[in-house]
Order: C-alpha cells, then sequence, then structure tokens
C-alpha cells in the first residue's frame, strides 16, 4: 500500500508549493512523482516572468473541483496560470500572481500577526510577498479538497501556519532544504557546529535582521504534521535552530539516465574535454607553455557563498598543490576553474580577444590545410610527388606568422575572465591576489574564475553546465555549510569524481553508503574533526593523489564513480517522500488509516519501503496502536548495507588475493550495489548526529 491508496480519485490532489533554490528537487522528482500521482499532483509556486515560458496554459481543467477553485480564485481577482509544467512528467502546475493581490497586503500582515504573532516589517519585499502568497495558497487549499500538501522552504511557509490555524483536514509535510539562521551565522566568523547547543536564537536572529522569517521558519516546521530536512546533519541543525526534531530526512535524488553502455560517457568526456581545450589554447594565447595531454581540469561551482561553499579552502588548497607539484616536480598541469556569479559588467576584452584570435589561427590553418591538400593531390593526379618548396608556399607561411604574431602578448593570462563590478573588494580575487596564483608560466596550477553561470551561447566559455562537467577531470566542493550539496551528486552521475565535505549531505550520506568512497572516486574532507590547517592539508592531498594517477586509472575510477548512479536516482530516493507522505496521513487520520490497515494486509508497504529508520523514529511519536506497530516493523528493515570495495582493490577484508588477480584480469567489474555484503556495517543514520562535533 502507498500513500495514494488514500488519495480519493476526482477530488483529492497532492501537491508542492516550490519556491527559490530548490527548482531542481522539485524537477527533477517530477518523473517519480507523476508516475505515482499523475494527474491528481500539482506544484503550486508564484508566478514569476520566466515561469510562464515553461508552462503550457490549460483552460479547462478536467477536474471539476480544481475547475470551480479556479473558477472562484478568478471571481475574487486573482491572477494565475494554470497549465501543464513543460517538464518530464508533464504535472499540472499553478502559478499565483500575488501581485493581483497586492491590495489585501496590510491586512493579511495583520493577520499573520494576530493569529500567528509574527510581525513582518514594511521593507522586506520578499517577506511580503512570501506573505501574499501564503494567503493566496491557504484560500485554494481551503476550496479544493485536496489530501496531502508538502511545502518547501520558509517562502512556502504561511500557508502552512494558515492551514493549521483554520484546523484544514489535511495531510502536510514541510521541508526545510537549509535553515535561515544556519546560512547566516556559518557565513560568519562563527564556530557554527561547535555552539549549536548554545545559540540563543532569537536573538541572532534579531541581530542579523531576519527575525520575522524566522519566526515563519519555525512556526512552519512545528505546524506540519511532518517535518523534514535534505541530511542528517541539517536534521540536528534544524533540532537546535528551529526546536523540532525532524521527523524524518528526504535525501535530494536525481533522474538519472544510463547509458547503455560505459564507454558512452566516457566518449562524451573525451569530446567536453576537447572543448574546454578550445577554451583555454584561447585564454593561455601568448603564454600556452603548457602540454593539454597533461592537464586536469578541476572545479568547483555554486552560487557565490564564499566561506559556506568552500571557496576559500578551495583556493588555499589550490596554492598548496601548486607549491607540491613544483616541489615534487611532476608534469601534470591543473586548471582550476571557479564557476560562481557576481557582479560583473561584461566579458574583458583579452578574454574575448584570446578566444578570437585562435578562431582566425584555426581557420587559417585550416585554409592552408585545404590548399596544401588539394596541391598534393593535384601533383599526384598527375603522377608525380609534389616538390617540397611547392607543398607550403610563401604566402601560407607569412600568413602563419602574422597569425603567431597576433598571438603575442606581455601580460599573464588573466584569472578572472570578466569585469568584475567591484574589482578590488571580491573576496575571491583578493585571495588569489594573497596566495599568488598569477597563471605563471611556472605555476603548475592555473586559476580560471568565470563570475557567471556557464551557458552554451557564452561567446568565451560556450558550454552549457553539464556539458562542462562532463569534460572536467574532479568537481572539488569543500564546502562549510551545504545541507545537501547537488554539485558532487550530479559529477557523480555524469561518472565524474568529486571531492566534498563530511559537513555536507551529500558527503555524510556516501560515507554512510560506502564502505571506502575514495576507491570511487568519492574523496570525503574531514571539516567537522579536523582543524582548518589539517582539512586544508587534506583536501590537497586528495588532489595530489589525483592528480599521480594515470589516464587508464582515471578511466577506471570514473567507471567506478559512474555506476554509483543507482544510489542518487529519484527511484530510489523517492520512496523517502512515499513514506513521509504516510506518515503524514497515518498522523492526520489515525483511526482511518487504522481501519484500513485491519482490512489490508500491509506486508506489501514493508516490502516497498527502503529504510525504516527514519520513519521509525516518527511512527515512535505517533500515538495509536497501530502506528507503534508499524515503527517497529519499519525499525527492523536496513536497507543500506554499505557498497563494498571495488574488487580490484587490493587489501579489501572480503578477497583473497586469487580472487583480486582474477578480478584484475577480468577488467574492473563492481559488483552489483546491494549485493549481500558480510562485512557491510550498515552505519546507524543516528550515529552521524550524535557524533556531531566539528574544529574550526
Ligand atoms: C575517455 C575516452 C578516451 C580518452 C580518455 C581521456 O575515456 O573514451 O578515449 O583517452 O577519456 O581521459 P582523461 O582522464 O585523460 O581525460
Ligand atoms: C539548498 O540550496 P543551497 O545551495 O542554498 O538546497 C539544495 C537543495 O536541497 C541543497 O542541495 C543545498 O545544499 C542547499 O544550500
Amino acid at each position: 500500500m502507498s500513500a495514494n491508496a488514500y488519495v480519493r480519485r476526482d477530488s483529492d490532489q497532492w501537491i508542492d508549493t516550490p519556491v527559490g533554490g530548490i527548482y531542481t528537487v522539485i524537477k527533477s522528482k517530477c518523473p517519480v512523482t507523476c508516475a505515482e500521482y499523475g494527474d491528481r499532483y500539482c506544484l503550486i509556486g508564484p508566478l514569476v516572468p520566466s515561469a510562464s515560458q515553461e508552462v503550457e496554459p490549460v483552460d479547462e481543467p478536467q477536474s471539476i473541483a480544481m475547475r470551480d477553485t479556479l473558477a472562484s480564485l478568478r471571481a475574487r481577482g486573482v491572477h494565475f496560470l494554470y497549465g501543464k509544467w513543460l517538464v518530464e512528467g508533464s504535472p499540472y502546475v499553478l502559478l499565483l500572481d500575488v501581485g493581483s493581490a497586492g491590495h489585501r497586503m496590510n491586512e493579511w500582515k495583520s493577520d499573520l500577526w494576530n493569529v500567528a504573532g509574527i510581525p513582518s516589517p514594511p521593507d522586506d519585499n520578499e517577506t511580503n510577498e512570501a506573505i501574499l502568497f501564503g494567503y493566496l495558497v491557504a484560500w485554494f487549499l481551503g476550496e479544493k479538497p485536496v489530501l496531502i500538501a508538502h511545502f518547501h522552504e520558509w517562502l512556502a511557509g504561511v500557508a502552512l501556519i494558515l492551514l493549521k490555524k483554520r484546523g484544514l483536514e489535511i495531510a502536510t509535510i514541510f521541508t526545510t532544504h537549509a535553515t535561515l539562521l544556519g546560512r547566516y551565522l556559518c557565513a560568519g566568523d562563527v564556530d557554527f557546529y561547535n555552539n549549536l547547543q548554545f545559540f540563543d536564537v532569537d536573538t541572532e536572529a534579531g541581530r542579523r535582521g531576519i527575525y520575522h522569517r524566522y519566526c515563519i521558519e519555525r512556526a512552519a516546521a512545528h505546524c506540519a504534521d511532518v517535518f523534514t530536512t535534505v541530511s542528517h546533519i541539517t536534521a540536528y541543525e534544524a533540532e537546535w535552530l528551529l526546536k523540532r526534531k525532524p521527523d524524518g530526512v528526504l535525501p535530494n535524488g536525481l533522474n538519472v539516465i544510463k547509458f547503455s553502455a560505459l564507454h558512452e560517457f566516457q566518449n562524451l568526456h573525451q569530446e567536453s574535454k576537447q572543448k574546454i581545450h578550445e577554451f583555454i589554447r584561447g585564454h593561455f594565447y601568448g603564454h600556452f607553455d603548457f602540454d593539454l595531454e597533461n592537464t586536469l581540469y578541476f572545479f568547483t561551482a555554486g552560487r557565490y557563498e564564499y566561506r559556506n561553499k568552500g571557496i576559500d579552502m578551495f583556493i588555499e588548497s589550490m596554492a598548496r598543490l601548486n607549491a607540491r607539484l613544483k616541489h615534487e616536480n611532476i608534469n601534470v598541469t591543473v586548471v582550476a576553474f571557479i564557476i560562481t556569479p557576481a557582479k560583473t559588467h561584461s566579458f574583458t576584452v583579452e578574454a574575448l580577444k584570446g578566444q578570437a584570435v585562435m578562431k582566425q589561427l584555426r581557420d587559417s590553418v585550416t585554409e592552408i590545410q585545404n590548399a596544401i591538400g588539394a596541391r598534393i593531390f593535384d601533383a599526384a593526379a598527375r603522377g608525380h610527388l609534389p616538390e617540397s618548396g611547392h607543398v607550403i608556399t610563401d604566402q601560407d607561411i607569412v600568413t602563419l606568422k602574422r597569425r603567431i604574431f597576433a598571438l603575442r602578448r606581455d601580460a599573464l593570462p588573466a584569472v578572472v575572465t570578466h569585469n568584475m563590478a567591484d574589482d578590488s573588494k571580491d573576496p575571491i580575487l583578493n585571495q588569489i591576489r594573497q596566495v599568488q596564483l598569477f597563471n605563471s608560466s611556472a605555476d603548475r596550477v592555473k586559476i580560471i574564475f568565470h563570475p557567471e553561470f556557464l551557458n552554451s551561447n557564452n561567446p568565451v566559455l560556450g558550454m552549457d553546465y553539464e556539458e562542462f562537467v562532463r569534460g572536467c577531470h574532479l568537481g572539488v566542493f569543500p564546502s562549510y555549510y551545504e545541507p545537501w550539496g547537488y554539485t558532487p551528486a550530479e559529477c557523480t552521475v555524469m561518472g565524474v569524481p568529486s571531492i566534498t565535505t563530511n559537513l555536507s549531505g551529500f558527503g555524510c550520506f556516501m560515507d554512510e553508503m560506502i564502505s571506502h568512497p575514495s576507491d570511487y572516486g568519492i574523496y570525503i574532507v574531514d571539516r567537522r574533526l579536523k582543524s582548518i590547517e589539517e582539512s586544508c592539508e587534506q583536501l590537497t592531498d586528495h588532489m595530489m593523489e589525483f592528480c599521480t594517477k594515470t589516464r587508464r586509472q582515471r578511466i577506471n575510477m570514473r567507471n567506478r564513480t559512474e555506476r554509483l548512479s543507482d544510489l542518487l536516482d529519484w527511484k530510489r530516493m523517492g520512496l523517502e517522500y512515499v513514506k513521509a507522505r504516510w506518515v503524514a496521513v497515518r498522523r492526520r487520520w489515525p483511526d482511518q488509516v487504522a481501519r484500513h490497515e485491519r482490512d489490508e494486509a500491509d506486508a506489501a508497504v514493508a516490502g516497498e519501503m527502503s529504510d525504516g529508520e527514519d520513519l521509525a523514529r516518527g511512527y515512535e511519536s505517533d500515538a495509536s496502536p497501530a502506528g507503534q506497530q508499524r515503527g517497529e516493523d519499519l525499525a527492523s528493515l536496513k536497507y543500506h548495507q554499505k557498497v563494498p570495495r571495488p574488487p580490484s582493490v587490493p587489501g579489501s577484508p572480503k578477497m583473497g588475493s586469487a580472487k583480486i588477480r582474477e578480478s584484475f584480469e577480468n577488467g574492473d567489474e563492481m559488483p552489483p550495489l546491494f549485493d549481500a555484503d558480510e562485512h557491510g556495517d550498515g552505519a546507524d543514520h543516528g550515529e552521524i548526529l550524535a557524533g556531531l562535533r566539528c574544529v574550526r
């Protein structure tokens, strides 16, 4: 039995209200949620101009209940866009124009104060819009019979508070993808993880001017039937900062599309790498004195949160790597990309010129090459070899010389591709200056800061993000504050090794799931128990080790990384959402659920559910006898036997040397992910939280 057994056709629906930076979560989850709920699944969000480009309007909803509810919204003067979201799964989506309810702003703000004691200052537009959105969603949910509503982030939290206050019969889930206060505290100079229990949350929120937002977030967490986060580390944080222990963890998945043969994604790496080579030749023109065959591309990417995303540690460790590669005389060049949006005016002239002169050179060489081919063919057709002086003409040589002279320049290749709005104050540039990574000829690590997200129409680095990642060798994400961290997860499904930390949800998840993550190209830097100095060294060690791998080893490593994709697939991760909905329904209607359970054998649910622990915790606090029973059933289920070491790694306790040899001879084949591992210790989720300490 799954949660949709409780969804009554034609009337009840399952609703997601996504707002803000969790677009990837919701979008990539659509195929599995739509497969489960079909047309009964509808997403609600605010109407922003770009959103309407992704929605195909539906004028006449099929469901009568939806038609009536939309008519009622319209009658109240609410503008909206209702239709099919043009993504895989094509769910229904309702985008509400909060501006059309702007005249109710003061009324609703004072109502929020009266019913929930939540203040809202006049000048915080984001909060004002969140309030308008919340009241509109509550209107909608008050009219339309809905079974379960799932809210993401504080921006969607107001409606949840209103539902509770108005006593609406809807099972609710609130998922926070980070806490407001956690993000602010970490970005400052605070020893966050060691002090979590001691923060005076109201004072800290007040000091940062986010008290009212914090109130919405905290109230939403407390009003939901089920409260969840995206990782255990954030669950721990939420418990202290929002004062409610999450009922479970809903880790983020991806919509994994696997190639039928491994060589296909390996070939894509090669093709994408060639495009990065093109950019590098242009960027380093005049100083292009390193061998691309011995060049590795490392990168970090994400929103510009200098400290939270570990960009500070990235640059420091690159400087150390540079020193070590030089010192040990290793003939490898590392190009380290930083892709994060900042305020800029435009591309620099140099960045554009570099690509232009390289293109001219390529065009001229192609022309000369064609002409030489024609001359050789002509001579051969006449029955003789061309005279050596006639193969390349004087004119060709002059053209080539002109192109080569155009490549001359004195200045070193820039570390940034754009004119920064505030060059002298930019933290990334300042740190690059401080560690003196200036792309000099002697440097083995070159830095390129691209302060804009990538896209294929970009005249300098014309690749979209996915293509770029595929062409790189290693993603480096040494985050300090990272509730989940999609960037290393995306690397994994593309077969690109990555470095993350044990302060990121993804890093902790992989550490729990895999007995030796580094064998699979998932390197986890300890930022919890080590000092900053030690963490930097560990990060440098990992990168150094990666630099000494042979091409063959890198190819093997990519194969292993890619095979972890199944772990991150929504088809698997989505089961946690199923469980969360199930718990919400049980808590909302315990008697009906108990009755239902008596009628139906529920063995199927236990079979379907992947992990008992998280939600078993939720059920433990479910007072109904059926709830208690469910908790016990699920607690006995353990799905994450660890992924064992790959067979080709010597020293695995599972394998004798004969087996290792045999496995070497047979190629690097990984056993099925969930093959019974007699040594798998299936670490308990709770352990991470109990053991959380961090040295700063
Ligand atoms: C892929 C391609 C190979 C290529 C290799 C380069 O595996 O299929 O043809 O040689 O990538 O790997 P590297 O790690 O040196 O970029
Ligand atoms: C948050 O976005 P962020 O980059 O601000 O949500 C993401 C989706 O759950 C998560 O991956 C990330 O760690 C959080 O920080």
